[in-house]
């Protein structure tokens, strides 16, 4: 059976939970509490040494330990629907797509919220490896995440999805930041009527509401 270790409330494992929905695999969740430190016990750290979520424990071996290698693995392994595209030109579009939402989004909200919340003291970044706070990073973080939706809706005026003319992880990716930028009070304004529009679309699927 493939288990995924998940937590809730976090995004990263969101991803995919969504991904696992649309794909349509039946798994087992075991779920990781984050709020008492569970991904640096011991325990947790032998099963993913880089003490985060998600990690996919495969049905034939191996143990996934981070967003790419589990989608990469979902991909091969049931490749009905596609997620990373049909073609070279999509794949390539895909790929470029669902990384700009991952540095520009994903990793700007945790800039902002990660140098400031006092739960996160010294815990700036997910790890093994405790970090300080930087403040100033807190206020560029912000910043990044409002021009993210800014550069998010010019991206999707005219256009359904994301990177290319179907469905792909990379709107994935997208609606679980968007819905994540909240933990910094950047939500999707009458400013963004593109933005607004497409994630309207994007709550038709079910996975969505995962
Ligand atoms: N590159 C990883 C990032 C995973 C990640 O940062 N997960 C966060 C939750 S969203 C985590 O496990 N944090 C643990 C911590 O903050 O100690 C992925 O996308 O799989």
């Amino acid at each position: 059976m493939i288990t995924l270790y998940d937590c809730a409330t976090a995004p990263s494992p969101r991803r995919a939970r969504i991904l696992l929905a649309e794909k349509g695999v039946a798994h087992e969740t075991v779920p990781v509490d984050l709020r008492s430190g569970e991904q640096l016990t011991e325990a947790y750290r032998r099963l993913n040494p880089q003490c985060t979520v998600p990690a996919l424990r495969t049905d034939d071996g191996p143990m996934l330990t981070d967003n790419a290698a589990i989608t990469a693995w979902l991909e091969a392994r049931y490749p009905e629907p596609p997620l990373l595209g049909r073609t070279p030109q999509e794949k390539a579009e895909i790929a470029s797509w669902n990384w700009r939402v991952e540095f520009e989004g994903l990793l700007a909200i945790a800039e902002a919220l990660r140098n400031s919340a006092p739960a996160m003291a010294n815990r700036a970044l997910p790890g093994p490896v405790d970090y300080a706070q930087i403040p100033e990073l807190a206020a560029r973080g912000l910043a990044r995440v409002q021009q993210f939706f800014v550069m998010l809706n010019e991206r999707l005026d005219g256009r359904d999805y994301i990177a290319t003319d179907r469905f792909s992880v990379a709107d994935i990716t997208a609606v679980v930041a968007v819905d994540f930028a909240r933990i910094v009070k950047v939500k999707p304004g009458e400013q963004h009527p593109h933005l607004q529009r497409w994630r309207a679309a994007m709550a038709q699927r079910p996975s969505m509401s995962l």
